[in-house]
């Protein structure tokens, strides 16, 4: 089998078609303020042990892609120190113990360039990984992901990452509206509610794939490796 020629992943609803010349993992969010204590995750009063959980089956399919030469690109949501791109929606809605912006534990949350808008150390980028820094819950929204992919000559996009409801799931519904062909690795995604991950999953695989496919970690690593 050549590089460019068609394998498949045995997913939801129906095999997942993608060839090694075209297909990227696109790593969610694994940062130390959605997943410590301390940072905004918690600062919003959820419980970011159920996060932390899935760092190991993250930190395996990254590899997996690290050794089958396959491109891993990273995101980090975060805002300008002077939160320019924050819009005050966002910073104001709610009642937080703390706000995006102001000093916490590790620095200011959601602020580039503090401890805490780090990718945790289990899964830090490796040299020549992008790292797309966005400030919404899509990574296509003012940032340069679409050109990065455009570059790379990416067309199927294996999703992992936090939270699965908000930023996974939407930056999969940007990418499948571009026309990328989009499979979430279930078991390296997480969200601080157990049925919001379960709900989002069902809706990208319902309807034929109206978002996308769905499988575990180990059927992706098995068929990149085959
Ligand atoms: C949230 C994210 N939950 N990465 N961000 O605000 O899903």
């Amino acid at each position: 089998m050549t590089k460019s020629d068609i394998r498949h992943i045995e997913a939801r609803p129906f095999d997942f078609p993608f060839s090694l010349d075209s297909v990227g993992l696109v790593v969610i969010d694994m940062q130390r303020d959605f997943l410590e204590d301390g940072g905004f995750g918690a600062s919003l009063g959820n419980d970011v042990s159920r996060l932390r959980a899935i760092v190991p089956t993250v930190a395996r399919l990254i590899e997996g892609f690290r050794s089958a030469d396959l491109p891993v690109i990273h995101t980090r949501e975060c805002h300008r120190p002077d939160l320019s791109d924050l819009p005050p929606a966002k910073r104001d809605r709610g009642n937080p113990s703390l706000r995006i912006g102001d000093e916490g534990p590790m620095g200011r949350l959601l602020v580039a360039g503090e401890p805490g808008t780090e990718i945790v150390p289990a899964l830090l980028p490796v040299v020549g990984e992008a790292v797309v820094d966005k400030p919404g819950k899509g990574a296509f929204y003012h940032t340069d992901f679409g050109t990065i992919l455009e570059q790379k000559g990416l067309k199927q996009l294996v999703f992992a990452g936090v939270t699965t409801e908000v930023c996974v799931q939407t930056t999969m519904r940007e990418a499948n509206d571009r026309g990328y062909d989009c499979l979430l690795a279930t078991d390296a995604t997480e969200s601080y509610f157990q049925h919001f991950k379960d709900a989002a999953i069902e809706m990208i695989v319902a309807q034929g794939g109206i978002v996308g496919w769905a499988c575990e970690t180990d059927t992706i690593l098995e068929a990149i490796h085959d």
